[in-house]
């Protein structure tokens, strides 16, 4: 393997040029190094998950994807950069998700809860979202700076309750950031309780129930 490969990946992917036919071993090796660095990154998300921040080591992390400690420094240089690329790995779906779910073309209520809806079955079966809610979690015991968490996604609501408001979907006397504000905590709390008491095996039921508590109050009532 190339010595500049680290760098290589992240300042030329993706490089369309090179992926044109006939390109040859360059591209490859980058393709190869970014699908060893995702390896690396899932294996490490599962990791953290299940021990923790300060339970897991490198070599656990090597051990899980089957490589040497060497192996992930080269692509991660300590512990405190793949919780941050955890992290940040986290934070960037939830753009595309919206785009996704912007794709349904549904009321933006309707396109709030079906965002609610994803985030619920990613805390059931997707170990970045699994240990990027426990990195968070620990923030106060990881010794780096992790990312704000709740922000982005407190930000992504709102802006979905001011086009509710705008569209005469929100009831009236509603204030579209309180609404959103209301919104994260109460998901994110029966997340949190869930996951402690039942290791989230009832919480699609509780989000189901801030679902159909939380939401009727928030929408205007059809006009008679
Ligand atoms: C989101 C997590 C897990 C909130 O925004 C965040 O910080 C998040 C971890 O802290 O999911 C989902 C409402």
């Amino acid at each position: 393997m190339s010595q500049n490969e680290g760098t290589a990946v992240e300042s030329l992917w993706p490089a369309p040029a090179a992926r044109l036919p006939g390109a040859t071993g360059p591209m490859l090796r980058q393709e190869r190094a970014e699908r060893t660095r995702e390896q690396i990154l899932h294996c490490a998300a599962r990791i953290f998950a299940e021990r923790g921040y300060q339970q897991t080591s490198i070599k656990d992390v090597a051990d899980e994807v089957a490589m040497t400690k060497g192996a992930v420094y080269f692509h991660f240089p300590n512990k405190q950069a793949l919780a941050i690329a955890v992290v940040d790995e986290l934070y960037s779906r939830w753009p595309v998700t919206l785009e996704a779910v912007r794709g349904k073309g549904l009321s933006p209520l309707d396109t709030a809860i079906e965002m609610f809806n994803a985030a619920s079955v990613a805390f059931l079966d997707d170990p970045i979202m699994q240990a990027g809610t426990r990195l968070q979690n620990e923030r106060g015991a990881v010794d780096v700076e992790l990312p704000l968490p709740y922000v982005d996604w407190t930000n992504l609501i709102a802006t979905l309750m001011h086009e509710a408001r705008d569209q005469g979907q929100l009831a009236p006397h509603m204030d579209p950031d309180v609404a959103a504000r209301v919104a994260v905590a109460a998901f994110f709390g029966a997340q949190h309780i869930s996951h402690n008491l039942h290791g989230r095996a009832d919480f699609i039921e509780r989000w189901r129930e801030v679902r159909d508590t939380l939401f009727p109050a928030l929408r205007a009532r059809p006009s008679a």
